[in-house]
């Protein structure tokens, strides 16, 4: 299959760390499914998926369309899926014993977290079909709650010219990528505030504690889908900060990401 990323700085398997990509990759793993990643810069997002024939999936506030990443082309069955959750759903349908089993296993991931958003972080567009809708509610709660805290990351995502960057800074209406810098006292409330959130959200991984998943040893999309996140902290965040993070809450995050691993491998 051709999975289509985002392209950082080369090695891009050292260097990816696009939250989206990552739950699909997670969830590629989780599969056993082999293939293979297409890396592609910012500006040519829209062109990709226009030439693939993908509709947007993604709205800027003001209705336009938002052209993102990930996309899964699955030749074997004349697939194109551009979205991360689709894609979930995909391969569940597709493969549904394939790797480590269901992604999907019924059970309740409640978790409720209202941020304000910048309005250039719009929210994840709500879904009117019904499929799993525990989990989709729990990827949009999870996407406001980190999404809240992304410029953490943005500043340090190491992306792979000066082009991509452009794009993004005219795209979030900011005179320079130095713009996006937050250091400081700034920095230090918004670091306290998901250190907050991630405590509200270790409650859900407190119920079964016989391993580092929601539900204990057994993995599901709702782990993989805070994995994306984990992924990109971990790529991001600058000095010790992830290590940090990590630690917090028992080690509940450092645990997760870890027992993650076996779904990482870029390929
Ligand atoms: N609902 C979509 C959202 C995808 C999305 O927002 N992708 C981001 C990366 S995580 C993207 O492609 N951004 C492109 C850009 O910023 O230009 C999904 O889950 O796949």
């Amino acid at each position: 299959m051709d999975f289509y990323d985002i392209a950082m700085r080369p090695p891009e398997a050292e260097s990816c760390c696009s939250v989206n990509p990552w739950k699909s990759r997670l969830a590629l793993n989780f599969k056993g499914v082999a293939h293979k990643t297409t890396w592609v810069s910012v500006p040519e997002i829209p062109r990709v998926r226009r030439d693939l024939g993908i509709p947007a999936c993604r709205k800027y506030p003001d209705g336009s369309d938002f052209m993102t990443l990930p996309i899964l082309v699955d030749p074997t069955t004349n697939s194109k899926i551009g979205d991360s959750f689709d894609i979930a759903v995909y391969l569940q349908k597709t493969y549904p014993t394939s790797g480590d089993g269901d992604l999907f296993p019924p059970q309740v991931v409640e978790f409720a977290f209202e941020p304000d958003l910048p309005a250039w972080a719009p929210r994840l567009t709500e879904r009117k079909d019904a499929e799993y809708p525990e989990y989709s509610k729990f990827n949009m709660m999870i996407d406001a709650a980190f999404t809240a805290h992304v410029v953490l990351m943005g500043y340090y995502m190491p992306l792979d010219s000066e082009e991509s960057k452009e794009a993004m800074v005219r795209r979030a209406g900011a005179d320079s990528w130095e713009d996006f810098k937050v250091e400081g006292k700034p920095r230090e409330r918004m670091i306290e505030s998901l250190r907050v959130m991630l405590g509200e959200l270790a409650k859900l991984f407190s119920k079964d504690t016989s391993g580092p998943f929601i539900m204990g040893k057994r993995a599901s999309y709702a782990d993989l889908i805070v994995g994306g996140w984990l992924y990109m902290m971990s790529r991001t965040l600058p000095g010790n900060e992830w290590q940090e993070a990590r630690s917090w809450h028992g080690g509940t995050f450092g645990s997760l990401y870890d027992g993650l691993q076996k779904y990482a491998e870029v390929k």
